[in-house]
Order: structure tokens, then sequence, then C-alpha cells
């Protein structure tokens, strides 16, 4: 190998270890014309063919769309199994503005156990159990003083439509505790590790052993898993008098969004499900040939959802479900999705139609829904019982994205 030729290589492998998920494949098509004429399967159509037509008839198709998500999409959540939590600590934290807990969660199946932790923030001095948001790869769990987000860089003067209020620079979970919300977080790394040769090291060996060979077709994946460390997550807000349980939000971005929703479909305990640049896998629709596609994600990531999911690549239309039937399982309780204009490989209005797909189930059980059609406009969110921005800039959960989601929960909760 020639000296060049050896640089070259080795600068494309740093790039790859520095940023392992920037490298994304050349192929995908980024033109509006070619991405795709498909039908969206109907959610208020159950399987046998008859129109769901109320709250009941719901209850039913509900049951067959998680059935088809299990079974083709994100693996099956397995029966819940004893869980323990312990209080490893409870200290003033953030100059007393809150206090910081690291709750063990310990599973145990067959004689044998693994711990994962939960850290939350809780807003100090409060007189009533406060609202939650709940996530995964939100913070870093050992941080003195974690962001669960990234200021947005914006030039000043800020574009039209964004205000200095809507922004909270680089004291975001300070702002979410004053504001009387706690804060938590999961560390993926702790549940289910992201990355294909170690992903069974965690709560995925603990139900189904530890080795790939043995993986079934319908078992879940990394995802699945993360999902279900929130409804453990859940399971301890519900013993903490300090937190309100009726008031908990399931939030994430990116990997973390496609968790959050896959979690807030599952489990009716939470309250509101928020999406930040989900994407594919997440919010946005698969059909679509747009941006990432289900071969893209099932070639770098296959070890996020179940095996079946594989048939799919390339041939999203054959999908018995599309993921606007996921946002629809949130239904009727509030849900959020939220786009990045730059963020063209989560494909923005591939979320936005999922989110426009998904509205009638939500209207059909009584809620206002997004109570507008026309496409939103940049820097302008939104909606009534769902709610959906398009921000400007790049993939990235912001203090903006984090202040609608403050706004959109208080005018609900408060
Ligand atoms: C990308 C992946 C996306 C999204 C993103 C992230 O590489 O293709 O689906 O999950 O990572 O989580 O940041």
């Amino acid at each position: 190998m020639s000296r060049v030729v050896a640089r070259i290589f080795l600068a494309v492998m740093g790039a790859m270890m520095l940023f392992p998920d920037e490298v994304l494949p050349a192929d995908a098509n980024y033109d509006e014309a070619r991405a795709g004429d498909y039908q969206l399967p109907d959610p208020l159509v159950a399987a046998d063919g008859s129109q769901v037509t109320g709250a009941t008839g719901w209850r039913g198709r509900r049951a067959e769309l998680l059935e088809l998500f299990s079974r083709h999409v994100y693996g099956r959540t397995p029966a819940l199994c004893e869980i323990e939590f312990a209080t490893v600590s409870n200290v003033p934290a953030l100059d007393g503005i809150a206090t910081r807990k690291r709750i063990a969660i310990t599973a145990k199946h067959q004689g044998r156990s693994h711990t994962f932790h939960l850290v939350l923030f809780v807003p100090a001095g409060q007189g009533a159990p406060a609202p939650v948001f709940l996530g995964v790869r939100l913070f870093d769990n050992d941080a003195q003083r974690p962001q669960p987000g990234a200021p947005l860089e914006l030039a000043r003067p800020l574009p039209t439509g964004i205000a200095e209020s809507d922004l909270s620079g680089d004291r975001l979970m300070e702002t979410i505790l004053r504001r009387g919300y706690a804060v938590g977080n999961i560390d993926v790394e702790e549940v289910a590790p992201d990355d294909n040769a170690r992903y069974r090291r965690g709560i995925i060996g603990l139900y189904g052993g530890a080795d790939e060979a043995d993986r079934g077709a319908e078992e879940w994946g990394a995802l699945g898993a993360w999902a279900w460390s929130l409804s453990r997550a859940m399971d301890y807000v519900e013993t903490d008098a300090q937190l309100d349980a009726e008031r908990v939000a399931v939030i994430g971005h990116s990997r973390g969004g496609k968790t959050a929703l896959w979690a807030g479909a599952q489990d009716e305990r939470f309250a509101l499900v928020i999406s930040n640049n989900s994407g594919c896998g997440g919010a946005a629709l698969s059909r679509r040939n747009y941006g990432e596609t289900v071969r893209h994600i099932n070639e770098r990531f296959p070890f996020w959802f179940c095996k079946n999911f594989r048939a799919f690549n390339d041939r999203e239309n054959a999908l018995p479900v599309d993921q606007h039937e996921l946002l629809s399982l949130v239904a009727p309780r509030l849900l959020y999705v939220a786009s990045a204009a730059d963020d063209r490989w989560a494909d923005p209005r591939g979320e936005w139609l999922a989110t426009v797909a998904a509205d009638p189930v939500f209207r059909l059980l009584g809620q206002p829904g997004l109570g507008v059609s026309e496409a939103p406009s940049v820097n302008q969110p939104l909606g009534v019982s769902v709610g959906y921005h398009l921000r400007s800039g790049k993939h990235a959960l912001s203090d903006y994205d984090w202040m609608q989601y403050l706004r959109f929960a208080d005018r609900h909760w408060r």
C-alpha cells in the first residue's frame, strides 16, 4: 500500500471511529419527485376489512397494530419479570435547585439478574409532585451539570419565527427544573449496549441468552430493550411521591425518539409522547423513499429491530404497517412530533405526513389532534393535542425544541 493510500485509509478509519454514525450511505434519495408512489395502510381499517368506528373498536385495532409492530418491526417485549428498585443516592444538585437521585433497577429472571440505573433531577422545594420527562440518551448520567439537549447554534439576529425567549442557552436543565419539571435518563449502554457485537450483554441476554445464533425472528432488539427500560423507569415513578405518575412524558431524540415512540405506543401510562427527529423506524413513513430507508437502517443497525424487519429491505410497500400507525397508538393521549429542516436523512416531510395520517385516530377518540392540515412553516409550532414543529437547522435536540415541549406540556398540564 502506498503511503498516500495508507494515509487516506487511516483518515477514513479515524473519521469513522470519531463519527461512526456520520458516514451515511451514498445511495439515499433526496429528490421529492422520486420519493415514490405508495398507499398507506389505514389505521382505522381492521385486519378483517371492517371500519373502526368508536373507542371500543379501536381497542381491538390497537391490539392488532401492536402485534404487527412486535412481529415485523421491533420484536416482542418479554413478559415482565421481577423488578426491584434501590436508591443508590439522593443528593442536592445544581446549586440546590434540584435533588439528584440515582435509582438502581434490577431485573431478575430464572435465578439471574441484571441492573441498570435511572438518574433523575427533581425540582427542589415544590409542594406538589412534579411532572416528569423520561428518556434514554438525554444526558450523561455521571455529569455534575448535565445538559438534556444542545443550545441551538444560531447567529444573531435570530431567524424570523424564533424569539430569544424560545431559547434557553446552555442552562437547559436549570430551565426545565425551574419550570417545575423533573427529568430522568437511562444510559442505554447499561440496558443493551448500542453495538452489534455487544447488544445482548444486558437485558436481552438475561431473557434470551447471550448468543446471537439463538436469536429468533421475532425476538426484540436494542430499541425494544431501551423502550422496555423506560417502562421500568415509569414503574419507579409510580413509587416515588415526589413525582407525578399521571403527568409523565416519554421523550427522545433520533434513535432515542424511535425508542420513546415504541415505549409510548406500548405503555399507556405515558401521558405525553415526544419524538424529536426520530426518522426511519420512528416518526417517518417507511414507504417514502427519502433519506434513510429500511434497508439502510437494517444494514447499519441490524440489532436495533427484530430479524423479521429485514424482509422489508427495499420492499417497504409490503410492510403490514407504516409508522403513522405507530403514532396513532399514542391516541387519545398527547403526542408531539418535531422535525428539523436540514435533517434530510430523517425525512422531515415523511415525519409530518405520518403525523397527519395518524390524526384521524386522535379525532375518532374525541381529541382535537393537530387541528390543521396545511403544511407547517419553519419555526411555527402548530397543533392542539397533537403538536408538531419544523425547526430550522440540523439534526439535534436543541433548546428551541425543548422550549416547545415545555410550552406544550404547560398548556395541557397546568
Ligand atoms: C443515524 C441513524 C438514524 C438515527 C441517528 C441517531 O445514524 O441512521 O436512524 O437513529 O443515527 O440516532 O443519531
